[in-house]
């Protein structure tokens, strides 16, 4: 009989002992883990590294780099796009690392108050509210009135780590390019993040100005922190902090030059990097 694909279905399956999304086995990931939306950041992060080291992209589309910085052990993982990414990410690392981890995500936002200004970073120490469609809202009805969710409790960062990102950040940019503000995630790039798709009935006219109402400190706007930060709360084992670099302020509509973008995703790398070998997991 051949091998069965995949072992423990009702737990984190392995593939001939490697996790099966992330294709990553224990010793190939390292206890403190920089996560990062694409490639490109995650190469460009790579590249402030003491050495190359492990690479591996799965099957899935994940990419790992584990070497050190300043003798440290620190992984850099590509999670793609949306919350179920980053959940394959928290859970499959801790499924094959022993003892205590941190992780901290660096990733881009969209600015949803006047002060998160394109290149400005946004440093999440209130940590991170949710946005989501409502899916049993009726769509058809013409009646936008429920139909997106916004969470009460933020999820929250581990303290130490948070204001060690926050630190660090203003190192690197300075003070007044650094705003600590909460932060929101969404269930999707568009409907959301109040964007307009007349191809769909999606009723998120107000769902900006809703958040803003029931969230003072809202100033960010992305995809994967809470997920993050509400798995961390849910684990005795793992500490988190987010932040992103601001592309564009949606109340505004001004957008981040190209270049000076760049320049702050690897200031913010040199940043994060400096604070989670900085701290203990
Ligand atoms: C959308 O363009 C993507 O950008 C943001 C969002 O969270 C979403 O993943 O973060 P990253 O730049 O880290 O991917
Ligand atoms: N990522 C998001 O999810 N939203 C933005 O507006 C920018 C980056």
């Amino acid at each position: 009989m051949g091998a069965g694909f995949y072992e423990n279905t009702n737990g984190v399956p392995l593939e001939n002992g490697r996790v099966h999304h992330l294709g990553l086995a224990p010793g190939e990931v390292a206890n403190r883990v920089v996560s990062v939306g694409s490639l490109s950041r995650a190469t460009l992060l790579r590249g402030l590294l003491d050495a190359p080291g492990f690479e591996l992209t799965s099957a899935r589309g994940f990419t790992t780099f584990t070497s050190t910085y300043g003798g440290v052990p620190v992984s850099v993982v590509a999670t793609g796009m949306g919350g179920p990414m980053m959940d394959f990410v928290v859970r499959e690392t801790r499924a094959v690392t022993a003892g205590p981890m941190s992780f901290v995500r660096l990733g881009s936002c969209g600015g949803v108050s006047e002060a998160a200004a394109p290149g400005v970073v946004v440093a999440n120490t209130p940590g991170s509210v949710a946005v989501s469609r409502n899916l049993d809202h009726d769509f058809s009805s013409g009646d936008a009135a429920g139909a997106y969710l916004v969470t009460e409790r933020p999820a929250a960062p581990d303290g130490p780590l948070a204001a060690a990102v926050a630190a660090a950040l203003a190192g690197e940019l300075g003070e007044a390019r650094v705003l600590e503000a909460l932060n929101a995630s969404a269930t999707s790039f568009y409907d959301a993040q109040g964007r307009d798709d007349p191809a769909f009935r999606d009723d998120n006219g107000g769902v900006l100005s809703a958040l803003r109402a029931k969230h003072a400190r809202v100033a960010s706007m992305e995809m994967e922190s809470f997920t993050l930060l509400h798995l961390a709360a849910c684990c005795d084992t793992i500490k988190a902090a987010t932040c992103a670099v601001v592309a564009a302020n949606r109340i505004t509509g001004a957008v981040v030059d190209t270049d000076a973008f760049r320049a702050a995703e690897r200031a913010s790398g040199v940043a994060v990097l400096k604070a989670i070998t900085a701290v203990a997991p």
